[in-house]
């Protein structure tokens, strides 16, 4: 794929010159490794929307049918493996630091695969796929199972639901993950955001704040989207080629 060799230069200089980087990822950094993103044709699970099944509502009426819709996207995601992408982040995360500098990965995935990269210091605001908790918040049980599951799990503790451990809409996220986000916009110099349509809230006003408070903002998608504006940079094509380049 070509690139303006001039705009590659300038976000190699930002990378290069960064002492604290943030960096916020969305489904298409993981589209590359075979895991469906939520918007688009492909984001679509039968006839439902993320919108549709993501939610506590969808829940409370029906949890089979949300659980199915789990159920089906695990067992989708258990074998994939990291990708040209995934694997540029773990790199820059290492040079920064290497170098005496300060990185924080925010991202909205649920997949693992960051981790499962080597990316050490991930911020993952939405929940993790593979965690299974308690749908009562009073009760509190959790673990991480990352085998097959029933039809609608129950909790060992109570005998309640099980749900997935993960945000929908609605839902405040994880405390401690916001403090660390906020910590990242206020501190970073570079603001890296790769693979994510900026539509969901809080996620999409990261850049903006991270701009507003003096960070370089680079854009990395397939296509435009409503964050191409908070970009000094903006690059378009596959996160699996550009962010290899660029790193
Ligand atoms: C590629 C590529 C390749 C493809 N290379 N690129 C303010 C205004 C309006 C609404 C709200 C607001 N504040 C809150 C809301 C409500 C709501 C919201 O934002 N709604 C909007 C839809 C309007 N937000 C919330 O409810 C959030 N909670 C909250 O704010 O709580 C406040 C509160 C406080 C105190 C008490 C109570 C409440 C929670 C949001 C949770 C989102 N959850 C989900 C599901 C997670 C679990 C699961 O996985 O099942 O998170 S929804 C889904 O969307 C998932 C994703 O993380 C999230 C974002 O999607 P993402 O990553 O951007 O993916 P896509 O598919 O949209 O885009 C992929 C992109 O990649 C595309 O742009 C492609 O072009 C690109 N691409 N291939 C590069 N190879
Ligand atoms: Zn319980």
């Amino acid at each position: 794929m070509r690139l303006p060799g001039e705009k590659v230069e300038e976000a190699r200089r930002l990378l290069e010159e960064t002492r604290f980087a943030g960096v916020l990822t969305g489904a298409g950094v993981s589209a590359e490794s075979g895991v469906p993103t939520f918007r688009g044709k492909d984001g679509l699970w039968k006839q439902f929307r993320a919108e549709e099944l993501a939610t506590p509502e969808a829940f409370a009426r029906d949890p089979g049918l949300v659980w199915e819709w789990y159920r089906w996207r695990r067992n989708l995601i258990r074998e994939k493996e990291p990708n040209p992408a995934h694997r540029a982040l773990v790199e820059l995360e290492k040079r920064i630091l290497e170098r005496g500098g300060e990185f924080g990965l925010i991202t909205q995935n649920v997949d693992g695969l960051h981790e499962k990269a080597g990316s050490r210091r991930v911020i993952p605001i939405h929940g993790n796929i593979w965690e299974v908790r308690c749908a009562d918040p009073a009760c509190g049980w959790k673990k991480v199972d990352r085998g097959e599951l029933d039809p609608l799990p129950r909790c060992p503790e109570c005998g309640g639901l099980a749900r997935p451990g993960v945000v929908w809409f609605g839902e405040a996220l994880p405390e401690e993950a916001l403090v660390e986000v906020e910590r990242i916009l206020r501190g970073c110099d570079l603001f890296l955001v790769a693979g994510t349509s900026g539509v969901v809230q809080p996620a999409a006003s990261f850049a903006w704040a991270a701009r507003r408070r003096g960070a370089k903002v680079i854009e990395v998608n397939l296509v435009p989207t409503p964050l191409t504006q908070a970009a000094h940079l903006a690059f378009h094509g596959p996160a699996g080629e550009i962010l290899p380049r660029l790193v």
